[in-house]
């Protein structure tokens, strides 16, 4: 979601709301008011292309560290069908990564400074995949909710103001769609099966039910970015709207499953005609972007290992694009 690179401090309101100080921007303004789409070579204001450059590789960043908690169970997968859909699963999210980081790449950052921003500490990434996957029930729970949400989030995401970024969504979210149906009907399985299997898939509901609400951010009131990115219709919801909208969708599938949340202020509000909950526990959510989750550090160590490790994969690529750039040069000639 983020490269702190860019110096904005949670808290700040760091990048002014445009006002149309100048005729471009005012003329920038008219065309995100009129719906239309903004692509790489159209003239905009630098707080846009810092806010997506931020929002994108940030995004691109939680997919390819989202593989980590899933991947430790691919070796585990209780069967072999199992084990078929999750590496399709996993390797889905590496591809979301991809476009992404090409969609950040469209605004004149490299792929490569982006890679080391999150390596270095310096890039933020969702707070969800700081969180353990200690049974099989996680992988059902992951899907459901932490997919559910990121489809919640991101199903707007596909009418952003800027081109390549809402193109790249629309793709992503036909995936997610398949991950969210596949981890429900892992829940599914578990919460009809023995007693045990119920127990694993209520112990992963219990500890994944708030991180997940988690994923929409701070409230709005603490949202640094919210107003302006509403304004530039990069963001079309608030993050406390999303979040109500996801509590509301995935409650009734919950019951469904026979399960119960882990939240004792759950309750229908018939006047609202939606669910009230309790409060998210925002020292945790601090917590844990800032780098003190009970996975930062060992995300961090897996990604810096699985970059050095494939040093030899990208030097071995230049080198052949390098041949072929010669021999079509030579070609030429
Ligand atoms: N975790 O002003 P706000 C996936 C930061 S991938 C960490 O409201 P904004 C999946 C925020 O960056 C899921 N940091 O920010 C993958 C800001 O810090 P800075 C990722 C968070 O950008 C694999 C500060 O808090 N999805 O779904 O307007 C397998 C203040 O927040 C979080 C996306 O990236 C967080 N949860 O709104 C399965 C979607 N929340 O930058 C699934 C695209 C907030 O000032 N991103 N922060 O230092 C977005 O929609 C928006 O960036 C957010 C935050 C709604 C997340």
């Amino acid at each position: 979601m983020y490269t702190q690179g860019l110096d904005i401090k949670p808290g700040d309101k760091a990048i002014p709301l445009e006002t149309g100080s100048s005729e471009a921007e005012q003329r920038f303004q008219e065309r995100i008011d009129r719906d239309e789409r903004i692509e790489p070579k159209d003239w905009m204001p630098e707080g846009y292309r810092k806010t997506l450059i931020r929002q994108i590789s940030q995004h691109a960043h939680s997919e390819v560290v989202g593989m980590l908690p899933e991947g430790n169970w691919i070796t585990r997968a209780p069967s072999l069908r199992r084990k078929a859909v999750l590496l399709a699963k996993v390797q889905d999210e590496a591809g979301h990564g991809l476009y992404l980081y090409g969609a950040a790449e469209t605004l004149g950052v490299s792929r490569a400074e982006l890679v080391e921003q999150l390596l270095s500490g310096k890039a933020k990434y969702s707070s969800i995949f700081n969180y353990p996957t200690t049974t099989w029930a996680d992988i059902g729970a992951i899907g459901w909710l932490v997919d559910g949400a990121a489809i919640m989030n991101q199903i707007p995401l596909c009418r952003c103001s800027y081109g390549p970024y809402s193109r790249a969504m629309i793709r992503i979210c036909k995936e997610e769609s398949f991950h969210q149906r596949q981890g429900y009907e892992i829940m599914l399985t578990l919460a009809r099966g023995s007693a045990e299997q119920k127990a694993m898939a209520q112990d992963a509901l219990d500890r994944w039910w708030w991180p997940s609400l988690m994923m929409f951010g701070p409230h709005d009131a603490d949202s640094t970015h919210s107003d302006q990115s509403m304004a530039w219709k990069i963001k079309r919801f608030s993050n406390d709207d999303l979040r109500q909208k996801f509590i509301d969708a995935t409650v009734p599938q919950g019951e469904f499953l026979g399960l119960s949340f882990p939240d004792p202020a759950l309750r229908w509000n018939e006047e609202r005609q939606s669910f009230d909950h309790g409060e998210i526990d925002w020292e945790e959510f601090w917590r844990v972007i800032k780098g003190d989750g009970l996975c930062n550090r060992d995300r961090m160590r897996a990604r810096n290992k699985a970059h050095d490790e494939g040093a030899w994969v990208r030097e071995a690529a230049a080198a052949y694009a390098e041949k072929r750039a010669a021999r079509a040069r030579a070609a030429a000639e």
